[in-house]
């Protein structure tokens, strides 16, 4: 039945049923480690709550229904998402990844699985031809952010699933900043799309936690089998806060994007700022793509100021609504600068991040007080 019905329909009720012993309308937060067998082997579906929780159950199910996908597994984080489905990648296979991820995401491939032998190349995955020539005959999985954290490049997914298709490679899209109501990469092509459910999906800056949504049966087995083996397992009341945040997650998406939209286009005004990257902007490189791949362009913005770092980091310093800090997709406004923060770790490498780079999530707040304090806190009175 989900199959005919809208995503703010999904958002509200996939996976979720009124509880049948108690009818709670809401899923409960099972907050039991273990659950009783009637005889050895004999149980209601649940034996051990690494391995399955009915608050997890439903959480996977409404994000899977959200991504288009059969299938969804939920991690404690989005590293903990990332890392376990780069265990499909063995030893001495390669996997091309884009040239602007999360600082952490890099710091995974480059500080820790590249010591256990997997092989890791960044490249532009704007230019899909330098995509096409930096696949390699050991090259198993392309890797990809889309809008890019934190420059919010846009790639075109279609394109890059059709590379993929032709080189027999899988492509996983981490759709973070998008989420899936601006954009569903499973339906322009990708095998994976992961999520740090932490920011929009959960929406309230209250949780950590992380996802895996696929079409791929076989993959999803192995990947369940690694979920329970390695156990970086949400708890019941993280799965319910998730599934509590989704439940407005298109209101929220509508609200971030309008107002980004109205702040990129007051920052691209400002004399104070040299460049403003925001995908809903016309003169965005890949304007066009975003266009023709997300419902809408979300609520990152990144930009750079004139000056120095030192003018960058007292604009950041100097707001009042916007808060200080790392993470995005929260209801409330964030401001930060990814070099000395998020990107720390890409310090020195290819994704070097200019130290005036600022980045906004953009919250749903009133967009004129946003304006308001970015405007005082550009002017520097
Ligand atoms: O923080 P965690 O839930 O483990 O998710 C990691 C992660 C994965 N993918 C993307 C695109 C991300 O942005 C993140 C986390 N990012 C931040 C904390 C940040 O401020 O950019």
């Amino acid at each position: 039945m989900t199959d005919q019905l809208h995503f703010e329909t999904l958002a509200i009720h996939a996976g979720q049923q009124p509880d049948p012993a108690t009818g709670a309308v809401m899923t409960p937060i099972y907050q039991t480690s273990t659950f009783v067998q009637d005889g050895v082997g004999d149980h209601k579906g649940y034996e051990y709550a690494r391995t399955g929780n009915p608050t997890r159950t439903a959480l996977e199910a409404c994000l899977a229904a959200l991504e288009g996908a059969s299938h969804g597994l939920c991690f404690a984080s989005g590293m903990a998402a990332i890392d376990t489905l780069l265990k499909l990648i063995k030893p001495g296979q390669h996997v091309l990844a884009a040239d602007d991820v999360y600082g952490g995401t890099y710091r995974l491939f480059v500080r820790v699985l590249s010591d256990y032998g997997l092989q890791f190349d960044f490249v532009d995955m704007a230019d899909l031809k330098a995509v096409a020539a930096a696949i390699k005959p050991n090259t198993r999985l392309i890797w990809v952010e889309t809008p890019t954290n934190p420059h919010l490049k846009i790639i075109d997914l279609a394109a890059l699933a059709e590379i993929g298709r032709a080189h027999n490679l899988q492509v996983a899209v981490d759709n973070t900043f998008a989420s899936p109501y601006l954009q569903q990469p499973i339906s322009l092509g990708a095998d994976f799309v992961i999520h740090s459910t932490t920011k929009y999906i959960g929406g309230h800056s209250d949780v950590i936690g992380g996802a895996i949504l696929t079409n791929d049966a076989a993959a999803y087995e192995r990947l369940k089998f690694l979920q329970n083996t390695i156990g970086a397992v949400p708890g019941p009341m993280d799965c319910f806060l998730t599934l509590r945040g989704i439940k407005t997650l298109p209101l929220r998406m509508e609200r971030h994007s309008t107002n980004a939209q109205k702040i990129a286009e007051f920052l691209a005004d400002h004399p104070g700022v040299k460049k403003v990257m925001y995908p809903g902007l016309s003169d965005h490189p890949n304007h066009a793509v975003a266009k023709k791949q997300m419902r809408l362009f979300g609520g990152m913005i990144s930009f750079l100021p004139v000056g120095d770092a030192a003018t960058a980091k007292r604009i950041v310093e100097r707001t009042k609504i916007f808060a200080l800090a790392e993470s995005l997709g929260g209801v409330e406004s964030l401001i930060e600068l990814p070099a000395p923060m998020t990107h720390a770790s890409v310090a020195g490498s290819l994704l070097e991040v200019d130290p005036t780079l600022i980045r906004l999530s953009v919250g749903i707040e009133n967009v004129d007080d946003l304006i308001a304090d970015l405007q005082q806190a550009l002017s520097g009175k």
